[in-house]
């Protein structure tokens, strides 16, 4: 297999919470390489895209402005197989059900809100790494 790379995303839970460092060493232990690194604020233009396949959903809006609470930490993040490594790393999508021994499941839980609040984003294919990585990370 070829050497791929994948979008990660600390989330503005992440972020408050100073689990960057959590996230990002878990990246390294692993052997993944971190490419590009930013904390940028993202505005809602950036959001509807990076979600596209989400808008009319009824947890979008609640996801947007979610994604629009704080700062974000993107990165771009190398390796064999990443995209499903960082998947595995991250945990499933809902941080109660999420396996211990994933960030999601040592880190995240059900707050009660109307989007749930999982830390991390991890590109799910590589057609969608390659957009999210150009909508983040144009100059790469
Ligand atoms: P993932 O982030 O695991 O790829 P996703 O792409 O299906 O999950 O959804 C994007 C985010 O939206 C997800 O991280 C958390 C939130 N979300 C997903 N499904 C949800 C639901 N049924 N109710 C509330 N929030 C949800
Ligand atoms: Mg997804």
């Amino acid at each position: 297999s070829e050497t791929e790379r994948t979008l990660v995303l600390v989330k503005p839970d992440g972020v408050t919470r100073q689990l960057t460092g959590e996230v990002l060493r878990r990246v390294e232990a692993k052997g993944y390489r971190i490419v590009a690194l930013e904390l940028r604020t993202a505005d809602r233009d950036l959001l509807a895209r990076h979600y596209a396949e989400h808008q009319g959903k009824p947890f979008f809006e609640p996801l947007v402005e979610f994604m629009l609470s704080g700062p974000i930490v993107a990165a771009v993040v190398e390796g064999q197989r990443v995209i499903e490594g960082f998947r595995s790393l991250a945990g499933t999508t809902d941080p109660t059900a999420a396996a211990p021994g994933t960030i999601r499941g040592d880190l995240g839980r059900d707050w009660g809100t109307a989007v749930v609040q999982n830390l991390v984003h991890g590109s799910d294919s590589p057609e969608s790494a390659a957009r999210e990585i150009g909508l983040w990370f144009p100059a790469l």
